[in-house]
């Protein structure tokens, strides 16, 4: 039985057990990490198993969230705002650290291991998706 139990809690425990789709687009693995600060950050993979689409905007229930892209300039990180990112054909989008993300900003509350963090992407052809990120521990 601890057995049984053990098995569960891993396959549970995995990030990448909740899917979402919209159209031809699935999103798979979507987390966030613990945050004790003002902003978070939302990553995901995006597959396309159709033709080009983009990400246009995100929503969510906090003061500002927009599509990021972070990226060395001159030697400095930096945060660059996103008004379109493109989901090439039969592609894949990866948001990941140090890269694409989903900012949240403007949060009354840090994020605990566990929480779940709601947020809505739109795109320009598959329409609007829900997706929950998940709150991790940072690796
Ligand atoms: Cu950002």
């Amino acid at each position: 039985m601890k057995f049984l139990i053990a098995a569960l809690v891993l396959i549970c425990g995995s990030v990448s057990a909740q899917t979402y789709q919209a159209g031809d687009l699935t999103i798979t693995d979507a987390f966030s990490y613990p945050t004790t600060g003002r902003s978070g950050a939302g990553y995901f993979t995006l597959t396309n198993d159709g033709a080009a689409d983009a990400l246009l905007d995100v929503e969510a229930d906090y003061p500002k969230v927009m599509l990021h892209k972070s990226m060395m300039k001159d030697g400095v990180m930096t945060m660059e705002h996103q008004m379109r990112v493109v989901v090439p054909p039969q592609g894949e989008v990866e948001f990941a650290p140090g890269g694409y993300h989903v900012m949240f900003m403007g949060l009354k509350e840090g994020w605990g291991v566990g929480d779940d963090i709601k947020a809505t992407l739109i795109f320009e052809k598959s329409g609007s998706l829900e997706v929950t990120f998940k709150v991790i521990e940072r690796p």
